[in-house]
């Protein structure tokens, strides 16, 4: 018999059940942060040399404003679909000046935009990721009169163990080569980023990534025990961070695939074609009669600063209201067309301007409640 129940007020099983209460980022005093060999195996390269001339400035100004706007029209937007939002809190000097534990320091941190990496409800519980850069060490700090109300209310709360990220966490800088499979953490101690987690009821996949290790997997398979099941899933990815612009979850028997980053785990293999060739896509059974949707290319122009991620963000980062409401950019109209046709009620809102800052919609907020019960799909 399961120990969850689902009038807690933090519920949450899965990527689709009926969304009634979210947290929404904000992206307000976003800081650039350092230089350092963690961010070089993820950051695209031509926005190296910001990270290394600017780090502890602001990111440019306007361009938060703007996804600042974005992030309020989105949170209306929500409301207006009947969803509970609350937002973080950022108080002055949270990211913009230097801090030291006894193991490292940093000239800032970053920011409380992204609170899918940060924070993740399993059940009825929020899990505190131990985030494998230091520029992210104090991120839970923005969330915690939030955590600590819902704890007040009966949710669960745990932080998982934070990290010292000494040096001993980084391969270094002088003998870091990129490459498939090739991570720039080690397994010095657990680290994971929350957003590497992609929940299906009992079962749960997560790749192993540039800030996620196996440490960090095992931590969590441990703490959530016998009633989930994690599956590790690994993707063509050399830049791999965070599953949820590679492999979402769209409903029971229904993914959304990233074509460029095909998953090579298993034996149930589809076939698609992306840019003229046939690729192949490589799932565990277990996805033996699943729906793989395949997203549409990115529109963004090739001008659009990214500082973080890749395009994909802006067709793959979707957010699920429920089973058929689906938030999607408003300028990705390849992405809004199949999505129609798929069979979703397509929400449209505009969010350019925050993509910079590293994801979409599904970055930009953490589940608290979703109706529903733990169930299995499988
Ligand atoms: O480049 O697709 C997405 C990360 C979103 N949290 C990427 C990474």
């Amino acid at each position: 018999m399961s120990k969850i129940d689902p009038a807690c007020i933090v519920n949450s099983h899965t990527e689709w059940d009926p969304l009634e209460e979210v947290i929404v980022g904000r992206v307000d005093d976003a800081t650039i942060p350092e230089w350092h060999v963690s961010g070089k195996a993820v950051w695209p390269a031509k926005h190296w040399g910001m990270y290394k001339e600017h780090a502890g400035e602001s990111f440019p100004r306007e361009l938060v404003m703007k996804a600042s706007e974005e992030l309020d029209n989105f949170s209306q937007v929500l409301e207006m679909e009947g969803v509970t939002v609350r937002r973080p809190e950022v108080r002055p000097g949270d990211f913009d000046r230097p801090v030291s534990t006894p193991d490292f320091e940093s000239v800032s941190q970053l920011y409380a935009a992204m609170p899918r990496d940060v924070l993740i409800t399993i059940g009825n519980e929020i899990i505190e990721a131990p985030m494998a850069w230091r520029s992210r060490f104090f991120e839970y700090r923005p969330f915690r009169s939030l955590i600590k109300d819902y704890f007040r209310q009966g949710g669960g709360w745990t932080a998982a163990p934070k990290p010292e990220m000494s040096d001993d966490l980084y391969v270094p800088e002088d003998k870091w080569q990129e490459g498939a499979g090739k991570f720039v953490t080690t397994e010095y101690e657990p680290v994971f980023d929350a957003a590497e987690f992609t929940r299906m009821g009992r079962d749960i996949f997560v790749q192993r990534s540039q800030v996620t290790n196996d440490f960090g997997i095992e931590w969590m398979r441990r703490h959530l025990g016998d009633e989930y099941q994690i599956h590790v899933l690994d993707f063509e990815d050399k830049n791999a961070m965070h599953i949820d612009g590679t492999f979402i979850p769209l409903g029971p028997g229904k993914v959304l695939v990233n074509p460029k980053r095909p998953c090579i785990t298993g034996n149930h293999k589809s076939f698609f074609t992306y840019q003229g060739e046939t690729k192949e896509y490589a799932l565990p059974d277990m996805f033996k009669g699943w729906d793989i949707f395949v997203a549409e290319s990115p529109v963004l122009p090739e001008s659009h600063p990214l500082y973080f991620t890749s395009p994909w963000t802006a067709s793959c980062n979707v957010l699920l209201l429920d089973e058929k409401r689906v938030v999607c950019e408003a300028s990705e109209e390849p992405t809004i067309r199949k999505f129609k046709e798929w069979g979703f009620d397509v929400i449209k809102v505009p969010f350019r301007h925050f993509l910079p800052f590293g994801g979409s919609f599904h970055c930009a907020t953490c589940d608290v409640r979703r109706t529903g019960t733990l169930q299995s799909y499988f």
